[in-house]
């Protein structure tokens, strides 16, 4: 009796452990406002923010300007991604580029500063 019971905690358990895996795998979709220039622009800003931690997708729509990203709530979270944005070396909403990524840019993709 005593073994059927702790079977039966083990696998109440293992059940509450799932659920606890699918509520922290969420995921939150993020809009920030950006300096991309050219297609160049985009695959830089698409492959890098994808291998940024807890970013599951990036998307780019040049004519807007405007990044989209899925991410993991519990791996980053918005100030964290436009960060990471601004270190690629462009400007995240009301954040700019950090210069010194800024400056490794290609020329054409130095986006000009009285934008602001
Ligand atoms: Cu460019």
């Amino acid at each position: 009796m005593a073994t059927v019971l702790s079977l039966v905690m083990v696998l109440l358990g293992s059940v509450n452990t799932l659920k606890a895996q699918e509520k922290s795998a969420a995921l939150d979709t993020l809009m920030v406002h950006t300096s991309a220039v050219c297609h160049m622009c985009k695959d830089r800003i698409e492959k890098e923010l994808g291998y940024t931690r807890g970013v599951k997708s990036v998307n780019l729509d040049l004519g807007s300007n405007n990044v989209t990203i899925v991410y993991k709530t519990d791996k980053t979270d918005a100030d964290a991604l436009k960060e990471a944005l601004t270190k690629i070396g462009y400007d995240a909403d009301e954040i700019p580029a950090k210069p010194k990524a800024k400056a490794r840019l290609h020329e054409c993709c130095k986006a000009p500063d009285d934008h602001h």
